[in-house]
C-alpha cells in the first residue's frame, strides 16, 4: 500500500506539513515538487482548508489528487463535523479528515465512526473515486484496507475541548489531536501566548501522549515549528499558502527598493 501520513507518522518523528488555502493543484504540485521526500525531512501532508480557505467540495478530488500524486497526504478539513461533508471528501480521495471545536469525547466518537465503514462506523460505501488519490491503489484494495488508513484527525480549540482533552484522547480510533491556537484563545478568552493559552496547550500534548495518539499544533511560521516539535508536537503545519506568498512577495519588494 502507498504512503499515507497514518503510516508515516509512525515512522517518523516529525511530520510537517503545510496550509493550503487556495482551490489550485498548481500551488500544491508546485511546493511539493520542490521538497525532498518526507523520508529525508521533506513535507508528508498538505491540509486541504475547506473551513476558512477558499476551497470547496468540488475542489476536492483535483487536489486530493494532485496532493496525493506527489508523494504527500492530503488531509481535508471539512467546514464541521457532519457526516455527509465528512462523506464527500473521503469520496474524494481525503487521506484524513480533520474537524473543528471538538469539544467531547462524543463529537470526537461521531467523527471516528463517520470515517469508518461498516461495522466499526456508519460510512456510507460508493469509493468510485477514492482510490485515485493513493497512487498504485486497486479500488479492491481501498476498500479492504487503504481505507483504514485513514487519518482520524480532530481540533482542540475550545475551554470544554481542553477540560475534556483526556477523554476525547482516550476516544478509540481517533489518530491525532490538533491544536488550533488561534481559536483556542478566542473560545477561552485569553491572551494568545499567555500562560492559560500555554498550559492549555501543554494540557492537550500531555493528553494525547498518555493515550498514545499523535499531539498537532497550527504554527505561523518555521521558528514558531520548531519551538513546538521542541516541546513535544508530532506534527506542525509551517504556515499557509498565502502567508509565504505576501511575506514573500513583500521581502523581494523590500530588497528591490533597497530597504
Ligand atoms: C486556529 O488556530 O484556530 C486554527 O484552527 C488554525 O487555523
Amino acid at each position: 500500500s502507498p504512503v499515507t501520513l497514518r503510516s508515516a507518522l509512525s515512522s517518523t518523528p516529525v511530520s510537517y506539513g503545510f496550509w493550503l488555502t487556495l482551490p489550485s493543484a498548481g500551488v500544491a504540485r508546485t511546493i511539493l515538487r520542490r521538497s525532498p521526500q518526507f523520508t529525508e525531512g521533506g513535507l508528508s501532508w498538505v491540509l486541504v482548508d475547506a473551513e476558512h480557505g477558499l476551497i470547496g467540495d468540488s475542489h476536492y478530488y483535483e487536489l486530493n489528487n494532485a496532493i496525493g500524486h506527489e508523494g504527500a497526504s492530503p488531509i481535508v478539513r471539512v467546514p464541521w463535523s457532519e457526516e455527509w461533508m465528512i462523506k464527500r471528501a473521503l469520496d474524494a480521495g481525503a487521506h484524513g479528515i480533520m474537524t473543528p471545536m471538538c469539544h467531547s469525547a462524543e463529537d470526537a466518537a461521531k467523527v471516528v465512526s463517520y470515517c469508518k465503514y461498516p461495522p466499526v462506523g456508519s460510512r456510507g460505501f460508493g469509493p468510485m473515486f477514492a482510490p485515485h488519490a493513493f497512487p498504485g491503489v486497486k479500488p479492491e484494495d481501498y476498500n479492504e484496507k487503504t481505507h483504514n488508513d485513514i487519518l482520524v484527525v480532530v481540533q482542540i480549540e475550545s475551554r470544554p475541548g481542553v477540560e475534556n482533552v483526556e477523554k476525547i484522547a482516550a476516544v478509540e480510533g481517533l489518530d491525532v489531536l490538533f491544536i488550533g491556537p488561534f481559536d483556542l484563545a478566542k473560545q477561552m478568552r485569553v491572551t494568545h501566548g499567555g500562560q492559560e493559552h500555554e498550559a492549555a496547550i501543554q494540557r492537550i500534548l500531555d493528553a494525547a501522549r498518555a493515550a498514545g495518539k499523535k499531539a498537532a499544533i497550527f504554527c505561523s511560521g518555521g521558528d514558531d515549528a520548531l519551538r513546538r516539535t521542541q516541546q513535544g508536537f508530532d506534527m506542525v503545519s509551517i504556515n499557509t499558502d498565502v502567508a509565504v506568498f505576501g511575506d514573500g512577495m513583500l521581502r523581494e519588494l523590500a530588497l528591490a527598493k533597497g530597504d
